[in-house]
């Protein structure tokens, strides 16, 4: 995303003014990168009162100013890092829409967790999707987690109720959940997230 965003703007800086065009371009640039309508105004302000103060003329000098806009808006307010739990697995449930990289996300956050010594129990529970589970299977077998899956169409709390089963039984360290990709708006959806969500909370109780 970052990449294509300052492909653009180097593109847009050639032309060697910054005036409506330049910011209106700038816009569409950042919206086109998924940049969300309330943020792409915040960045825009903040370059304009830049360029404002520090009177620059150079759009490549505004290279550096976007940025460190950006940049600052992947600080998170005192991150500090993942919770978990020191008894019992720690279960954590990856949720986006398709093809954001959940699936993906949890073979680099296995890949972490195994080569520091923890142990990891990934738990198929993108059923819907062809061939998700089988994925999920590679990256367990690449990474040296166990796996629990279900049958493709299977209900995903059950899987998750299974996969913390297992770990509580087994001590493993971290449940790492797959799930299908939805939209926000898809209530039926949704519904099917909070019964996972609910499963996981009880188990956490008991
Ligand atoms: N460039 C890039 N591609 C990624 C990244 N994460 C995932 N992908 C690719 O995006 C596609 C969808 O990823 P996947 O993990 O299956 O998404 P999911 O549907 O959310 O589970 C795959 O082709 C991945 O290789 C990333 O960080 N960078
Ligand atoms: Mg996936």
């Amino acid at each position: 995303m970052f990449k294509r965003l300052m492909q653009s703007f180097d593109r847009m800086a050639g032309r060697g003014v910054i005036d409506d065009d330049f910011y209106d371009e700038l816009e569409e640039a950042l919206l086109q990168a998924d940049t969300n309508v309330r943020v792409t105004q915040q960045i825009l302000d903040e370059l304009r009162e830049a360029v404002r103060r520090e009177k620059i003329t150079d759009p490549a000098a505004m290279r550096l100013r976007l940025q460190q806009a950006i940049a600052k808006r992947f600080e998170q307010e005192g991150a500090a890092g993942l919770e978990y739990s020191d008894d019992g697995p720690s279960v954590f449930v990856f949720v986006g829409v398709n093809g954001v990289g959940k699936t993906t996300t949890i073979a680099k956050v296995a890949n972490f967790l195994t080569t520091k010594g923890f142990s990891v129990i990934m738990a198929a529970g993108d059923t819907f999707r062809a061939a998700a589970i089988e994925q999920l299977e590679v990256w367990a077998d690449r990474t040296g987690s166990q796996i629990v899956r279900n049958q493709p169409g299977g209900d995903s709390a059950a899987v998750l109720f299974d996969a913390i089963t297992a770990a509580k039984a087994r001590n493993i360290d971290f449940v790492l959940a797959d799930t299908a990709g939805r939209q926000h708006s898809k209530g039926d959806l949704m519904n099917e997230l909070q019964k996972v969500v609910k499963t996981i909370c009880a188990m956490a109780n008991n």
